[in-house]
């Protein structure tokens, strides 16, 4: 069979993944060599097992669950929990870089181990008992067990001080009552850490054991994004659960919150492979792409979707490096979190959409990795804390007044 042109410029276009990440600043040269080891790892284990099928599982709406070994084995679950409970002991630079890789992918991907890490293995690590940690987190580690993090309900969403889901001390065990939604990983998570108000109305973290009677995970369907990310509600009907999976560390909002900063740390981070993946497909489809005798590229219009790409990459990079610095040093704020968190969600989605133009009708397809991404950014500008939300919390810290109520 005789190939057309423009089928075989396709079918060679889409045959292998031929990112490349741009580097604009020589960002690079601020990483150490353990950061570039790290995150060349990670980039690889993208282009050779995700790339090739994350279209068809997208399109299929379902978790590509073959990757949660590979992950494990990446150290991409909880890579700053410490070795002695299975974590990869690196540095928040090192975790930061591996969930730019993982979003280059696919923003579900980097979902399922930002929970698993930030959400399941940092508050059982930050808050729980020496025997939690021990019975978990090296299971965590290794993708053995996946995890969840319900903290959001059907009715409390931005303010989850609100929550209605409680527990009832009753001797060597508390009932736990209520319901959670849009939770990631719920639908085969092993264990969900959910945060739950006592009889005093104080917030505390418990682990939830799928088998627990009385405790169910359905599925959420119909999603148009995050197609690739399993979604859940968690339902309690009188769950049994023992006093010994109560995170004795934290009590009070500030324990949800806290795991909320890791895992925004990461987002921030995370959608800047997003970013990337799109600004690179946009800068090679329009040099390849001929109109008017032309590659697209050598319009003006087209140079300036592409220099606004990689000035708003470039800003986003330096932003999330400092931000890696503080949070190495224990001075990064939640504010500061905030600010990286909204602005960089709000450049890849820009940068989603312009690439998505440049790619004309080709856009639209699952040919390219644009539309998808474009989609599943609408989940990330919203979870982990909305776009407004976000901003005010750099209202709130730069006037010392709050507008949430
Ligand atoms: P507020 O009175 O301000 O604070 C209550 C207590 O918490 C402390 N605090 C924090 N601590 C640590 N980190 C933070 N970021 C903190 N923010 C506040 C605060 O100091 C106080 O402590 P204390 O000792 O005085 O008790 O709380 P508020 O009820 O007014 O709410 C503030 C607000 C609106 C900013 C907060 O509730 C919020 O961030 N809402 C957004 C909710 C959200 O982000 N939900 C995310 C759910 S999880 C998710 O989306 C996972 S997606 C996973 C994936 O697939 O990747
Ligand atoms: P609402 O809080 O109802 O907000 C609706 C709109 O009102 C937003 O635009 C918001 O900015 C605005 N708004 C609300 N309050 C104010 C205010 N005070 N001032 C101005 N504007 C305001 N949660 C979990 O606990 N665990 C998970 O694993 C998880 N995974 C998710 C996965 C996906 C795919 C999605 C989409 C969500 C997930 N979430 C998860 C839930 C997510 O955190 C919430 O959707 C988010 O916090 C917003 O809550 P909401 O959807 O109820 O919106």
């Amino acid at each position: 069979m005789q190939l057309s042109a423009y089928s075989y410029f396709l079918i060679h276009s889409m045959a292998a993944d031929l990112f490349q990440a741009p580097d604009y600043f020589n960002v690079d040269d601020l990483l150490t060599d353990e950061h570039k080891l790290v995150r060349d790892t990670t980039r690889a284990f993208i282009k050779k097992e995700v790339s090739p099928i994350i279209e068809d599982y997208a399109q299929r709406a379902e978790f590509p669950k073959q990757l949660i070994k590979g992950l494990g084995e990446i150290g991409a679950f909880g890579p700053f929990v410490p070795h002695e409970y299975g974590g990869a002991g690196l540095d928040y630079m090192s975790y930061g870089l591996m969930m730019q890789e993982l979003e280059r992918g696919d923003s579900g991907i980097r979902s399922t181990a930002s929970v698993q890490g930030s959400l399941v293995m940092f508050p059982i690590y930050t808050f729980g008992s020496e025997a939690q940690k021990k019975k978990y987190l090296p299971k965590l580690a290794s993708g053995e067990w996946m995890g969840c993090f319900g903290l959001t309900e059907p009715d409390h969403g931005s303010n989850p001080n609100g929550m209605i889901t409680n527990f009832k001390d009753k001797g060597d065990h508390v009932i736990l009552n209520g319901a959670k939604m849009w939770i990631s990983n719920a639908p085969f998570a092993d264990i969900a850490v959910v945060w739950a108000k006592n009889e005093q109305g104080e917030v505390q973290g418990l682990i939830v054991e799928r088998g627990m009677k009385g405790f169910t995970t359905p599925k959420t369907h119909n999603k148009w994004s995050l197609r690739a990310s399993a979604t859940g509600e968690l339902v309690f009907d009188n769950v049994k659960v023992p006093k010994e999976n109560i995170l004795p560390g934290v009590k009070g909002l500030k324990g949800p919150l806290n795991c909320l900063n890791s895992a925004r740390f990461g987002i921030a981070w995370g959608v800047i492979g997003a970013a990337m993946d799109c600004y690179d497909s946009a800068l090679r489809y329009s040099k390849e792409r001929i109109q008017f005798g032309k590659p697209i590229a050598a319009f003006q219009l087209t140079q300036k979707k592409l220099a606004e790409m990689i000035t708003e990459i470039t800003k986003a990079q330096l932003l999330c490096w400092r931000l890696g610095v503080l949070r190495n040093e224990h001075r990064a704020t939640p504010q500061q979190i905030s600010m990286a968190k909204r602005n960089n969600v709000n450049m890849a989605i820009q940068i989603a959409r312009e690439a998505r133009q440049i790619h004309g009708a080709m856009g639209i397809t699952g040919e390219y990795s644009i539309m998808r991404h474009s989609m599943n950014l609408e989940s990330v500008i919203t979870y982990e804390g909305t776009h407004d939300i976000h901003l005010l919390i750099t209202g709130y810290d730069v006037t010392g007044i709050s507008a949430f109520e």
